[in-house]
């Protein structure tokens, strides 16, 4: 496993060679992999890369944590940028190292205090980026106990500490609001396809009862018309009856003026009899 990395030019150089291990400033050892981590704090590793005639050396830090409540290098004690990630293009790099982080107390000719904490700390104008230009440096993750505050010590004109959420949090996150988002999508749609289908069912309704409506209108008309209809049959067969007895009372009356006499004859013999 290769913690540290080489090329010339393009080309990847694999002769690389742990030369110098050192545990907050003594030597500890000959080789990398006799190094034990288990006691937390800075393990500076210094190695040698050869690439045909050539060779070239480097050291980066490795930082040995106790807990997962702090930050690594939070304070800068490394010396260096160990355990921070730069985010920001063209940051001054010396010596394979990014710069920035310096040990002086004071800073300009009139000495103004720094007031760092411990021996280091990271000071904007040795980063390499412009004056007016912004810059970012992201930490270790850390879980965040205790109180729950969190110290940071800084001093610009325009400064500014962000928290993020740490890879797997960011991903139950996005998880989480994925979910509810698509829950939200699906909610929505019912809710859409719910009003679709009522307003489908009030225009349904609606056009029933129009249907219905003109067909009551029509049904309505035809009785009217049957009303009427029927109201001139029965008054043409009340005249038809009316004729009709009409006729029958005269055809009686005629009858009874042919036949008075014989019919009191009849009556009177009878009685008599
Ligand atoms: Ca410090």
């Amino acid at each position: 496993m290769y913690l540290a990395a080489a090329s010339f030019g393009a080309e990847a150089v694999t002769d690389i060679t742990v030369t110098k291990v050192t545990f907050e400033g003594t030597e500890i050892t000959e080789g990398f992999d006799a190094v034990d981590m288990s006691v937390p704090g800075y393990y500076n590793v210094t190695y040698t890369a050869t690439y045909e005639d050539k060779t070239a050396e480097a050291t980066f830090t490795v930082v040995a944590m106790a807990d997962r409540n702090s930050v690594a290098n939070g304070g800068f004690e490394a010396g260096n940028l160990a355990g921070w990630t730069v985010l920001t293009e063209n940051w001054g790099i010396v010596e394979g190292q990014a710069t920035g982080v310096i040990s002086a107390n004071t800073y300009w000719g009139e000495n103004l205090p720094y007031n760092q904490a411990g021996d280091f700390h990271l000071d904007g104008w040795n980063t390499g980026i412009g004056e007016p230009d912004p810059w970012e440096i992201r930490s270790t993750n850390f879980v965040l106990s205790g109180s729950g505050f969190i110290s940071v010590r800084m001093g610009a004109a325009a400064a500014a500490v962000k928290t993020l959420p740490a890879a797997e949090q960011f991903a139950n996150a996005k998880a989480a609001a994925d979910k509810a988002a698509s829950e939200k999508a699906a909610a929505d749609k019912a809710a859409a396809n719910k009003k679709a289908a009522e307003e489908k069912k009030r225009r349904i309704e609606e056009e029933a009862a129009a249907i219905y409506k003109r067909y009551m209108d029509k049904a309505m008309e035809e009785v009217e018309i049957n009303d009427a209809y029927l109201e001139k049959r029965s008054e043409r067969k009340i005249k038809e009856i009316s004729a009709k007895q009409e006729s029958a009372l005269i055809k009686l009356r005629a009858d009874y003026e042919q036949n008075r006499d014989k019919w009191v004859d009849e009556i009177v013999s009878r009685v008599v009899s």
